[in-house]
């Protein structure tokens, strides 16, 4: 049913088409949902698997610069980006440009079959942008899940070892391989197993929660780790650690300074892959191009996604080129991998990230947000803690009473964040939530937010703690 008569559509001046031409305004045409938006919800119910979740009930018509336009007209200020995806902005003239041209030449003929131009640059890129001057290679993917899961395979052909290190508060994807690297049962695994062996859990150095304070958290949590690995798993046995440089489902969980470094030094000296996963961190969210960066890390792998390509679906790992050319020719692959449209979205967006600098924007976002959301923290006792980098910045909503046993901080308060959340949608802010206890309210504005966007986005934000606050 879609045609002259779709609703899809939104309707006069209401913006369409998207990218960044878009007026860049918040403005409440209906309540949230608006009718349009309740019809297609109503046809979803019936041709959708209950199982694929949904943060907002607003159906998209437009989206560019720091808005979203949905199918009732109204225009919402975007804290979401897509799940860290557009981080150049919906539809960026780069990536819009590129992808049309190449779609007019050819929009797939298989990179096993007939290779093409665009992946090969797009590795070079990788190569180019990642930590560390060595010789990399890569391989390109859908999905940030699915490149993970090669970066397993591949550290296994390398080190024939079969054991993998994950950590709590991991998000690694929905594949039953990286749903077995994912810490957080509900809604991700429960049901849905027995998942893949030889995933082994460690602790993350999780400052705001660490027993020993959050000073001592990134050494005495390195500790840990390194202990567990050497005496419960063997060192000998392990074949990667996984690891996200900044936790993004878990909660934005930046861990304890030193943390990183060592276990870089750990894994080096024992022959195990460090595998850095920055499918939500990459291409500039954090204040770097990539996370690592920041930690003076250079990981033997690098698992690339979401805002590689302006939101084409593309994923990379990239690597030393000795680890990634392991495995046999023929070994790595896939139909769609490295589809020659995102691809050439890739470029346009790597293009647009360069050229407007938005490496520098996220850290100006971060000097104009954090301290609005450190002043937040403290005037509303709900808001534990603050944290983050860059344009990936985070509130941990939590109880009054005392820790739960075992615990250093108050305890987590779901409910305060989920009011948030649907506090915010209902003003017309695009806000998400995460962490392992669903408290976390998160911040992911496309790098390319206008300054005045951002500043009502966080007047909103503050609106609603306020609010909450009263009815608390
Ligand atoms: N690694 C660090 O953040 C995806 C997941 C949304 P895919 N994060 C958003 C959801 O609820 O499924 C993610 C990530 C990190 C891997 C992935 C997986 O990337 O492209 O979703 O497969």
């Amino acid at each position: 049913m879609s045609g002259t008569d779709s609703v899809s559509r939104p309707p006069d001046g209401a913006g369409a088409p998207g990218g960044p031409g878009l007026a860049q305004v918040r403005r409440l045409a209906t309540p949230i949902p608006g009718p349009r938006s309740t019809e297609l919800a109503k046809r979803r119910v019936n041709a959708v698997a209950r199982g694929v979740g949904q943060t907002l009930p607003v159906y998209a018509a437009a989206a560019g610069g720091g808005v979203l336009v949905d199918v009732d007209g109204n225009s919402l200020i975007d804290f979401g980006a897509g799940i860290a995806v557009v981080n150049v902005g919906n539809s960026a003239d780069a990536v819009v440009d590129n992808l049309t041209e190449q779609a007019r030449h050819f929009t797939h003929t298989c990179f096993m079959v007939t290779p093409y131009e665009g992946y090969v640059a797009v590795c070079e890129e990788l190569a180019r942008l990642t930590p560390g001057s060595h010789d990399k290679r890569s391989a390109l993917f859908n999905s940030g899940a699915e490149a993970v899961e090669n970066a397993v395979k591949i550290a296994r052909a390398y080190t024939g070892r079969p054991a993998i290190v994950a950590f709590t508060h991991a998000f690694h994807g929905r594949t039953n391989l990286t749903s077995a690297l994912t810490a957080k049962a509900r809604p991700y695994k429960e049901g849905f197993g027995p998942f893949a062996p030889e995933i082994y859990r460690v602790p993350m150095a999780y400052p705001y929660r660490w027993p020993g304070g959050a000073e001592a958290c990134g050494e005495q949590a390195a500790g840990q780790v390194i202990d567990t690995i050497t005496a419960e798993i063997g060192a000998e046995n392990v074949a990667a650690m996984v690891i996200e440089p900044i936790q993004g489902e878990g909660g934005f969980i930046v861990p304890g300074a030193g943390f990183l470094p060592a276990l870089t030094e750990f894994c080096a000296a024992a022959g195990i892959v460090f595998v850095a996963d920055e499918v939500q961190t990459g291409f500039g969210r954090t204040g770097d191009m990539f996370a690592c960066e920041h930690e003076g890390i250079v990981p033997d792998l690098i698992v690339t996604g979401k805002g590689i390509a302006g939101g084409l679906p593309l994923a990379g790992v990239t690597g030393r080129a000795q680890i990634m050319d392991a495995p046999q020719v023929g070994g790595l692959g896939g139909t769609f991998g490295g589809n020659p449209l995102a691809c050439a979205a890739a470029l346009g967006a790597i293009a647009t990230l360069e050229r407007e600098n938005l490496v520098d924007r996220a850290r100006l976002i971060e000097r104009v947000a954090l301290p609005r959301l450190r002043a937040l923290r403290d005037r509303y006792p709900f808001v534990g803690d603050v944290r983050g980098r860059g344009a990936m910045l985070a509130l941990e909503l939590v109880g009054t009473g005392p820790p739960t046993p075992g615990q250093v901080a108050p305890p987590p308060d779901r409910g305060v964040a989920v009011a948030c959340a649907a506090e915010a949608h209902r003003r017309g802010l695009v806000l998400l939530t995460a962490g392992t206890w669903g408290n976390v309210l998160r911040l992911l504005p496309p790098l390319v937010m206008p300054q005045h966007l951002l500043s009502e986005g966080l007047d909103l934000l503050d609106e609603v703690l306020s609010d909450i606050a009263r009815h608390h």
